[in-house]
C-alpha cells in the first residue's frame, strides 16, 4: 500500500519577497513549512564544496577536513529507531563514497545491482569544529535561536558520572553538516526536543515527506510507543492501524534552497542525488512550550518504565531524571536552568533598552515587544512546570541574580542576544553595551530563582517595572490576565 500525498503544496518563496515579521507570522508562529530561495548566495560552502559540474567536491573535504571524526549511518541497517551508526574519519568516508560510485558506474554498464549499502554522514558539528572557516552565515530569519546561542556559553546537560572531555563535541551545539550519495536517506522522525530546524542544500536534491502534528498519532502503534520507521515499507495494519489514514505533504528541495521544518512535524528525507546539506535545530519563545510538553511526556514515560523498582530505589526521582537526560538530551534541571537564564537575559535587555532610549517610545519598539512576548511565553511555561508535583517545586537549579550578572558567560550570552535582536529588528543605532551598572536595576529584587514559582514571581516583578511603559499594547498586563 502506497502513502497518500495530499493536503496542498509547501510554498516556495524568494526570501526578498518576505519580511522578517511576515516569516514569523506566516510560518514560525503558525508552525508551517516553507522553502526559501536567495539566502545562500554568498556562502563560501556553495563555492568550495561544489565542483564546477555541480557535484560534491569530495576532494576538497578530504584535503581540508580529512582527519575529522564523523558519525556515519548505514542506510541499509536499522538499529532500534534509527540507522546503525559508526564513527570514521572524514577521509575514510570519502574513500568509501568514491569506491562505491566507481562500482555503481561499472555495474550500471553491465546492468548489475550494487548491493553495498549507502553510507550517510550525519550530525557533523562542522561550524563548531572549524570556527575560522566560515562556511556560511545563519540567515537572519533563523537567528532567534536560543538553543545554539545558549550552547555557545553553557552546556545543556552535564552528567558528572558520564562526562568525558572526548565526548565534548556530541552535545556542543545543534548545527550540522550532512553528506550522502544518491539513495541515502533519513527514517521517519520528529526533530530533537521538538525543535524547529532549517536545512540548506549546498549541493544536490532532496525529497521531503511531511506529516502535520495533528496526524502524528497515526504513525504510532497501539501503545503509542513504536513509530513507523520507513513510510515506503509495507507498514503492518495490525501494528499501525492509523497509518492508512495519514496524508503526507511532499516537497522536492533543489540546490541552494532552504527548507524550514516546523516544530513537531514528522518527516522522512531521501537524497535524490549526491547531496550536501547544512542544518540547524533551534527553539525560541514561539516553540518553547512544545519543548516542555515533550520533556514532560518523556519524563512520565521514563518514570512509568521503572515504576516497579521505585520501592527499592534510594533516589527514584534522580534515576528518572538521569534516564530522561540519556533518552532526550536534557532533563528538568537543564530545562529549568535554560529557562531561568533566558528570563534574566530578556529582562536585562528590556532594562537596557529603557536606559538606552532617552525618549519615551522605547516600549513600542519591535525589540521591546519581542522581549515582552518572550517573557510572556517563559512565564506560561513556568506556570505549567509549577504544577508538576513530583519534585516538590524544586528542579535542583539555583540562580543567584548577583552571581549570574557577574558571570562573564552570562554577559556574553546577553550581548549575543542583544546583537541578534538588533539585527533582526534592524535597530542599528542600538549599542548593545550591557553596562556593569546592571545590578542597580535589580536592587529591590533581592532573591534567587530556584523554582518555577520563583520564575513566575521574577517575571511579575519585571512586569511591574514595565507595565506602565507597555500601557499602549498592554502585553505584559494581558499576560497577567491570561495567567
Ligand atoms: O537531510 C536529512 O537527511 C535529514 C534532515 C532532517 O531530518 C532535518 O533537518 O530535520
Amino acid at each position: 500500500m502506497g502513502i497518500r500525498i495530499g493536503g496542498g503544496q509547501i510554498e516556495k518563496l524568494n526570501w526578498k519577497e518576505l519580511s522578517y515579521s511576515e516569516f514569523v507570522e506566516k510560518y514560525m508562529a503558525k508552525n508551517q513549512p516553507v522553502v526559501l530561495t536567495g539566502l545562500m548566495d554568498d556562502w563560501r560552502a556553495c563555492k568550495d564544496w561544489v565542483t564546477e559540474n555541480g557535484q560534491p567536491n569530495l576532494q576538497f573535504f578530504s584535503t581540508h577536513f580529512g582527519k575529522s571524526k564523523v558519525q556515519v549511518a548505514d542506510c541499509g541497517i536499522r538499529e532500534f529507531t534509527d540507522q546503525k551508526r559508526v564513527e570514521m574519519s572524514l577521509s575514510e568516508f570519502v574513500k568509501n563514497w568514491l569506491e562505491n560510485s566507481i562500482m555503481e558506474n561499472s555495474n550500471a554498464s553491465t546492468n548489475e545491482a550494487n548491493d553495498k549499502s549507502v553510507l550517510y554522514l550525519k550530525d557533523w558539528h562542522f561550524a563548531k569544529e572549524y570556527p575560522e572557516y566560515v562556511a556560511y552565515r545563519t540567515p537572519l530569519i533563523f537567528c532567534d535561536d536560543w538553543l545554539n546561542m545558549y550552547l555557545d556559553h553553557y552546556r545543556l546537560h552535564k552528567d558528572p558520572e558520564s562526562y568525558q572531555k572526548d565526548n565534548d563535541m556530541c552535545c556542543s551545539d545543534y548545527r550540522f553538516v550532512y553528506m550522502g550519495a544518491k539513495g541515502s536517506w533519513t527514517p521517519l522522525h520528529a526533530d530533537v526536543f521538538r525543535s524547529y530546524s532549517w536545512s540548506a542544500n549546498v549541493c544536490g536534491k532532496k525529497k521531503w515527506l511531511f506529516l502535520s502534528p495533528s496526524q502524528c498519532h497515526l504513525v504510532f502503534d497501539r501503545n503509542l510507543k513504536g513509530c513507523v520507521y520507513n513510510i515506503f515499507d509495507d507498514v503492518s495494519e495490525t501494528d499501525f492501524p492509523g497509518f492508512k489514514k495519514t496524508l503526507w505533504l511532499e516537497c522536492t528541495q533543489e540546490q541552494n534552497e532552504i527548507i524550514f521544518v516546523p516544530s513537531g512535524w514528522y518527516h522522512q528525507v531521501h537524497n535524490l542525488e549526491d547531496t550536501i546539506s547544512i542544518n540547524h535545530n533551534w527553539f525560541n519563545g514561539y516553540n518553547l512550550s512544545w519543548v516542555w510538553d515533550l520533556l514532560l511526556r518523556d519524563y512520565n514515560e521514563a518514570k512509568e518504565y521503572i515504576e516497579d523498582i521505585r520501592d527499592i530505589c534510594d533516589d527514584f526521582e534522580g534515576l528518572c531524571q538521569r534516564n530522561l537526560a540519556a533518552n532526550t538530551g536534557m532533563n528538568f534541571y537543564d530545562f529549568f536552568s535554560f529557562l531561568s537564564r533566558f528570563s534574566l537575559v530578556n529582562v536585562v535587555i528590556l532594562f537596557h533598552l529603557r536606559r538606552d532610549y532617552e525618549n519615551q517610545i522605547w516600549s513600542s519598539s519591535p525589540v521591546a515587544r519581542h522581549l515582552a512576548l518572550n517573557l510572556v511565553s517563559i512565564q506560561k511555561i513556568a506556570l505549567k512546570m509549577k504544577s508538576v508535583n513530583d519534585l516538590a517545586g524544586s528542579f535542583g537549579f539555583f540562580m543567584y541574580l548577583k552571581e549570574t550578572l557577574d558571570d562573564p558567560e552570562f554577559l556574553k550570552l546577553c550581548m549575543g542576544f542583544c546583537r541578534t535582536y538588533g539585527m533582526i529588528h534592524e535597530e542599528e543605532k542600538w549599542t548593545c553595551e550591557i553596562k556593569k551598572a546592571l545590578m542597580l536595576d535589580f536592587e529591590d529584587y533581592d532573591s534567587l530563582i530556584s523554582s518555577p514559582e520563583d520564575l513566575v514571581k521574577f517575571i511579575d516583578f519585571a512586569a511591574g517595572k514595565f507595565s506602565g511603559n507597555f500601557s499602549e499594547e498592554n502585553i505584559l498586563l494581558s499576560r497577567l490576565e491570561d495567567g
